[in-house]
């Protein structure tokens, strides 16, 4: 095997384990805290991260938590009932019906080291919210940019998975901007910066029948109305990537381009990390991308959890030095963790790109 793990993971990781924080109500148990999205704020290091939380399971009966007007009622299926498809530990079927075997919501942790994350006092979980995110808010980039951080996350409900957008200066109100993509999409960033006077995001739509789970660009004159959407990286077939891709978060900018961070998973559903890099000046344009992973789930919290065999990011620092990324990421869909990447190193295995 000539794939190379190219990651130094923190030592202390997991940082973040879900008995390390209390379920947001009672009745509730922590199942799964991944996926943080990363941002500097007042002089730290914080973390938005995505807490998914399900009622303590009973015998011989599958439960899950749903919003409806604000409110969790709890569905409760008998594991044997011939309706009932609960394989997938992530999702299930019931009656022809998926729905998500947890609830997450979005929450805010910080840091003075960026290893060691505490709860701050008087900053709010963010929930879901109406009928567009019933089944939960989850996996949140933050992108800073006109003086504002905007998150983009993924809204989840009976009626598809898309993409919600809310803006905030200072952590304790925030506006919201409703659904920015609809379904199905995910996996969706904003450039923290404009280009040509546009704002860009990248963001991940799925097709059931022609396509696929591809990497797609689009620009917006507004930061609120998005369009001249554009299909830039596809999964690559008998690949690490070859199943599904998607954004990690904002790009970096670097001399040679935009680097971006991205997830790819093969038909077993391993999830690694690769690069690609965009023209900084017309980022529709694919410059390069690795041909192996950078990162490949190989420590045991990233082998086995929730649903293992996973690291996953949407969220980084670039440190002040420049060179180093410092990475955070969902392994095995249970944990939060850590690693620095040296970006040179990452644009010194960019391939350019014939797809
Ligand atoms: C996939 C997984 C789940 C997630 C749903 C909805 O099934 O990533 O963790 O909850 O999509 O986004």
């Amino acid at each position: 095997d000539h794939m190379k793990d190219i990651s130094k993971r923190f030592e202390a990781n997991p940082l973040l384990k879900p008995a390390d924080l209390r379920a947001s109500r009672e009745g509730l148990q922590i199942a799964c805290l991944l996926n943080p999205g990363a941002f500097q704020f007042q002089g730290r290091t914080w973390l938005i991260v995505r807490v998914a939380e399900r009622p303590v399971q009973k015998d011989g009966l599958i439960s899950f938590p749903v919003l409806r007007s604000g409110n969790i009622q709890i569905m409760e299926i008998p594991l044997d009932d011939p309706e009932l498809n609960a394989k997938d530990p992530r999702v299930i079927n019931y009656k022809g019906n998926d729905y998500l075997t947890t609830l997450s919501h979005l929450r805010l942790l910080c840091s003075d080291d960026g290893i060691h994350f505490y709860e701050p006092a008087g900053y709010p979980l963010i929930h879901g919210e109406g009928t567009l995110q019933s089944f939960g808010v989850e996996d949140c980039r933050v992108s800073f940019l006109d003086n504002k951080y905007h998150l983009t996350f993924t809204a989840v409900s009976e009626n598809g998975v898309g993409v919600g957008l809310k803006t905030t200066a200072d952590w304790k109100t925030f506006k919201s901007h409703g659904l920015m993509l609809p379904p199905h999409n995910k996996d969706c960033a904003i450039f923290e910066e404009r280009i040509n006077g546009y704002y860009y995001a990248l963001h991940r739509p799925s097709s059931v029948d022609i396509g696929g789970n591809y990497i797609w660009i689009a620009r917006s004159p507004d930061g609120i109305h998005w369009g001249d959407h554009k299909c830039i990286i596809r999964t690559r077939k008998d690949a690490w990537d070859s199943a599904r891709v998607g954004a990690g978060a904002a790009p970096v900018r670097t001399e040679k381009g935009w680097l971006e961070i991205y997830h790819g998973a093969n038909e077993q559903h391993q999830y690694c990390l690769g690069a690609f890099l965009l023209d900084l000046n017309d980022p529709s344009k694919v410059l390069a991308r690795t041909e192996d992973p950078i990162m490949i789930p190989s420590a045991d919290y990233e082998l086995s959890g929730f649903f293992g065999n996973v690291v996953f990011t949407n969220g980084h620092i670039v440190e002040p030095d420049g060179d180093t990324l410092t990475l955070y990421y969902g392994a095995s869909d249970e944990f939060v963790c850590g690693a620095r990447f040296s970006i040179k190193e990452i644009c010194s295995l960019l391939k350019p790109d014939h797809d």
